[in-house]
């Protein structure tokens, strides 16, 4: 009898604890067997001597058809945004289900699994916004939802028409708490935000760079404490997302110091780019503007040491793509748009691990393991994925990318799958490369050719967590 369907042969096996020179063994889109020249005659062999084969990569913050204000069209659905993905080594992404002012949370995830049907090509689940949490959201649907596997919400504490106040964030995290469900926040101070915008402007101070001083690392460092201290209150597990600055990350390492399950994320925008790049010639600037915006050299470093001291589990892209050309992305009033009408976000699914394998597993900034704990493993830990998703043992689900280790490719925007029309990394050159990945067993990229098909993606129902659980 046919043992396996696919053996890769020859590889060194990299799982966020041990690195191992041995077969993989897959039936089923399962990995079976891991173990010494595996053999069978009716199997697929994929050589992989010369290669890291990691498990695929997990990205656990991106946004894909997601409505952005009047007029504004996000560049990616989920055909583009997963072909992208899966192009960067990706094998599982959790975009967001945004609910509107008035929606039910049923209402709202509903629209995501419409937009999503048919098209994803990777593994797909969804993080729910919640910009509305009436007594009827937070005491019925909510807790029926995280039963369902909806397991994880984000909430924001700035931005008009979206933004929860303290006392919401305290109800939330109270419900939370009692029903185990995991909240993300994006921590950055409403009203010194709206201060500071409406003097920029009283100024004729319009341009991009406006944005980086409209939202200092002070407006990210004050509202990141706020939060902690929130969730300290409430004794609840919270992670705060694309943390950009030194500042906030102190903040966060303060709390798991205390022994608060604090967690933290950060993105390859606030390791490559600085508030200089919002200063570029004309628009161009508007092309880098996100939030909490691109800091300075320092905040790198510290992003840096985020990353290899475990205060950041999680390192995501924060994909957020809208077209630098027209006016339905970036600049919806054309050359005059003025910086806080920008749409606010920048793409970079595709770049993520790439960028990660090269600044820091190639510059010996970080190891193997830590690369894989760092863009698969805890995602799925922290996201109840795991060990379904997230590392290469017995029983797992064969999702998984062959690096190679030495490749070396100059990233452009014309060789991405993201249909937004710039990437904020054009010209980085990058040592390492995902070349082939698995989708539950079937090669979706082989030798760097897409063979998987839109709608191979299914929808991953999630558990609590054991991370996400209190204290
Ligand atoms: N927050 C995000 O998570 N993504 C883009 C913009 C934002 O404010
Ligand atoms: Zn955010
Ligand atoms: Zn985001």
């Amino acid at each position: 009898m046919k043992q396996f369907d696919t053996i890769i042969r020859g590889g060194t096996v990299v799982t966020a604890a041990d690195t191992i020179r041995c077969d993989v063994g897959i039936r089923d889109g399962i990995v079976t067997t891991l173990g010494a020249d595996l053999q069978d005659e009716g199997a697929h062999v994929i050589n992989a001597s010369g290669l890291l084969v990691m498990p695929g990569g997990i990205d656990s913050h991106i946004h894909l058809d997601q409505p952005s204000g009047p007029g504004i069209v996000m560049a990616d659905g989920f055909d583009s945004g997963t072909l992208s993905a899966l192009c960067g080594g990706n094998t599982t992404v959790i975009p967001f289900a945004f609910q509107d002012k008035g929606q039910s949370l049923r209402e709202a995830v509903k629209i995501y699994h419409d937009k999503a049907e048919g098209q994803s090509w990777i593994d797909h689940s969804f993080h729910m916004i919640i910009s509305d949490p009436t007594k009827d959201v937070l005491e019925c649907e909510l807790p029926a939802m995280v039963d369902e596997g909806y397991t994880s919400y984000k909430v924001f504490m700035t931005y008009e028409g979206l933004r929860l106040d303290d006392r919401q964030i305290l109800d939330l995290l109270e419900v939370a708490r009692r029903h185990g469900a995991f909240i993300m926040v994006h921590a950055e101070g409403y009203d010194t935000i709206r201060y500071m915008v409406e003097k920029l402007e009283a100024e004729g101070r319009t341009e991009a760079f406006s944005h980086a001083l409209s939202r200092p690392q002070l407006v990210e460092r004050e509202a990141t404490h706020r939060a902690i201290s929130l969730a300290e209150f409430i004794d609840v597990p919270m992670l705060l997302v694309h943390v950009s600055a030194r500042e906030a990350m102190e903040q966060i390492r303060w709390g798991q110091q205390k022994g608060l399950k604090i967690y933290g994320e950060t993105c390859p925008q606030y390791l490559m780019l600085t508030q200089d790049d919002l200063d570029r010639e004309g628009q161009e600037g508007a092309k880098y503007i996100c939030s909490p915006p691109p800091r300075d050299r320092d905040s790198q470093e510290a992003c840096w040491e985020g990353l290899q001291q475990n205060v950041f589990q999680v390192f995501s892209s924060d994909h957020c793509p809208f077209l630098f050309e027209g006016t339905t992305g970036k600049l919806r009033e054309g050359e005059h748009t003025s910086f806080c009408r920008v749409a606010n976000g920048v793409p970079g699914v595709e770049t993520r691990l790439p960028i990660l394998f090269s600044e820091g597993v190639s510059k010996g900034r970080i190891d193997l393991n830590r690369f894989v704990a760092l863009s698969s493993t805890n995602h799925a830990k922290l996201y109840g994925m795991y060990p379904k998703k997230g590392t290469i043992a017995v029983g797992s689900d064969a999702d998984i990318a062959l690096w190679d280790p030495i490749k070396k490719v100059t990233i452009t925007h014309e060789m991405l799958h993201s249909a937004c029309d710039y990437t904020p990394y054009e010209g980085v050159e990058i040592t390492g490369w995902p070349v082939t990945v698995l989708s539950r067993g079937v090669v979706v990229l082989d030798n760097g050719k897409v063979t998987g098909k839109r709608g191979h993606g299914q929808y991953q129902s999630r558990e609590r967590s054991p991370q996400s659980v209190r204290r």
